[in-house]
């Protein structure tokens, strides 16, 4: 694994070193000799083992590479609970080991009976949580400047497409621990070519004519991939955060493929680039204290991003904070023009079917967020379930409701469905209007297409592994499940995508030896399964021409 916080800086080092001497509770003024003190190993009850310098290294690797993107940097909690020494010395070694072993129903993973870490790494973290966490890096303009890399200057690049492929048809497949893209032809499901993108790629956009896919990697790498070329082409890459999940280009008219916002989930900051070679053009601060009680915060980080179609606009969730932040990129410097005050830990979400109105969770708060782009203001909040996880969502026609979307949540085995028409079905708009029951929890994706009958909903976070193989088919018609199934034997069912027609829908099998599984969107047959050496932990997918449009 690679750490995201990769920057051996000062600040850093004398964490670390600051922490080797940091006393076992209950020994007070204990000496300098903790420092040879070994790994920690069966400490006394409410005690806290010190950790060697190597040691707390290694933890403070593990814990950014696998643990903050739901505890935080600072474990002040998110996606998952506050975590900080106060708690985890009240929860204790024992407590922490086992949850780390065995997981817990509402989403944390068992990440020791599942091979992720080792007995001496769960032994390790255990401690390492119970210490004060260490700082983190800025990464000023300079230092991602420094680290833009132009492959293809745009004068090499083809101007019209090379390939005779249906490239808008292209998938994108996120090849997680392989810390690769593989694009893959819709059609033939021939691989197109395998790209290098770095640590544990997390999502892909394209920008707005969908020429260009952006790949973002938690260790905050951005990879752009032109897909023009004979065979699809890395042509830049940019380091704009130390650690990232979120990037969106610019899809206002007369601005495609212009412009490229990478959101950091630290720094606390997002960074705006060229669309076309990446190179940043500005960092800007999103520090901010919290909507609600106006406490300051260290971490606020960028969740969710959407572009808007009506105006030169980004909707930017910022999770910490509870804020969803309008970015104008018409105007220098790209600042945050409007902070609209919703709800905290912002996660995950998308537009309805109008693309006016922004919907969002915010996991921690079990609740979904409504905001209106176009008055730029908080429209509502409602409760839908335990961490409510949509994805960017789905939109469709309900019967009874007129248009609705929906989510399954990471925390409780149900799948809702909230009234998104308020023009026409105004009584039902922003209220949860249907709760249907799941067969597992752990829910984090759903999708569906206009020409669909269904709703694809996901449980790959169950702590039930049977749960965590399986998908539903909600039919839009019943209101109702139509089935849900085993769609492999190991690893998770993670995540669809449709192809371009909306006739096929794509799931991934996470695992080593991973697989995507392609069905029949109108039988819910399964059509071929594609396989390959190649196919290493299949997490996300994306289609070119569904990407680009926003369809969902
Ligand atoms: Fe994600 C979307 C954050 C874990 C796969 N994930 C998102 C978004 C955020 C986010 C903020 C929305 C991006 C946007 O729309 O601009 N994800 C996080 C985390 O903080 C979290 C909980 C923990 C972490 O350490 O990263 C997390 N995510 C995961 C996974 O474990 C998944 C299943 C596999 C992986 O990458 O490790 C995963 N997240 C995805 C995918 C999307 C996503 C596939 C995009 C869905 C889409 O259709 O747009």
């Amino acid at each position: 694994m690679k750490a995201h916080f990769r920057t051996k800086s000062a600040a850093c080092v004398a964490a670390a070193a600051l922490v080797v001497i940091v006393v076992m509770e209950g020994c007070s003024g204990s000496s300098p000799e903790s420092t040879q003190a070994p790994a920690a190993s069966a400490p006394a009850a409410g005690t806290v083992a010190a950790l060697s310098e190597q040691d707390f290294a290694q933890a403070k690797q593990i814990y950014f590479d696998t643990c903050a993107g739901c505890h935080g940097a600072f474990r002040k909690g998110a996606t998952g609970p506050n975590i900080e020494p106060t708690r985890t010395k009240e929860l204790g070694t024992g407590a922490i080991e086992s949850t780390l072993t065995r997981g817990l129903p509402g989403g944390m993973p068992a990440f020791g009976r599942e091979g992720v870490f080792s007995p001496q790494q769960i032994k390790l973290l255990a401690a390492y949580v119970q210490l004060p966490p260490p700082e983190a890096p800025p990464r000023p303009l300079e230092e991602i400047q420094a680290s833009w890399k132009l492959v293809v200057p745009v004068a090499n690049r083809p101007r019209t497409p090379q390939t005779k492929r249906d490239w808008q048809n292209y998938f994108g497949v996120i090849l997680r621990d392989a810390g690769k893209v593989a694009i893959l032809d819709g059609a033939t499901k021939e691989v197109a070519a395998i790209i290098e993108t770095g640590f544990a790629v997390h999502i892909l956009r394209s920008s707005s004519t969908g020429r260009y896919f952006y790949a973002i990697g938690r260790d905050g790498r951005v990879t752009m991939i032109d897909l023009w070329s004979e065979a699809p082409t890395l042509v830049a890459q940019v380091q704009g955060c130390s650690d990232a999940r979120s990037v969106e280009a610019s899809k206002y008219k007369g601005y495609e493929d212009k412009l490229l916002i990478e959101g950091c989930y630290w720094p606390p900051q997002y960074v705006v680039m060229d669309g076309q070679t990446l190179e940043p053009k500005a960092v800007v601060d999103v520090t901010t204290p919290t909507y609600d009680t106006n406490e300051t915060l260290k971490e606020v980080r960028v969740a969710s991003i959407i572009p808007s179609l009506d105006g030169p606009f980004w909707v930017v969730s910022l999770k910490e904070s509870g804020h969803v932040a309008i970015v104008d990129y018409s105007k220098p410097g790209f600042p945050i023009v409007k902070k609209i005050p919703t709800e905290r830990f912002l996660h995950d979400g998308g537009w309805d079917h109008t693309k006016r109105y922004f919907m969002v969770a915010a996991n921690m708060r079990n609740k979904m967020v409504v905001v209106d782009v176009k008055t730029q203001t908080m429209v509502t909040k409602f409760d839908t379930g335990v961490r409510p996880h949509p994805g960017r969502g789905a939109n469709w026609l309900d019967p009874e409701f007129g248009w609705v979307n929906g989510t399954p949540h990471i925390g409780e085995a149900k799948f809702v469905v909230y009234g998104a028409d308020p023009v026409n079905k105004p009584e039902h708009a922003w209220k949860v209007v249907r709760e249907v029951k799941l067969p597992g929890t752990g829910g984090l994706f759903v999708k569906t297409h206009e020409r669909s009958p269904w709703v694809w909903i996901d449980s790959p976070l169950s702590n039930d592994p049977a749960s965590t193989r399986q998908i539903c088919a909600y039919s839009k018609k019943e209101g109702k499940i139509e089935k849900c199934w085993a769609a492999s034997d190991r690893g998770r069912a993670v995540h669809f995508e449709y192809n371009r027609a909306g006739s096929e829908v794509w799931v991934s099998v996470w695992d080593k030896a991973g697989e995507l599984i392609v069905y029949d969107d109108k039988t819910l047959e399964e059509k071929t399964r594609i396989k390959g050496d190649w196919l290493v932990t299949p997490t996300g997918k994306f289609n070119v021409y569904n990407t680009a449009h926003d369809v969902y």
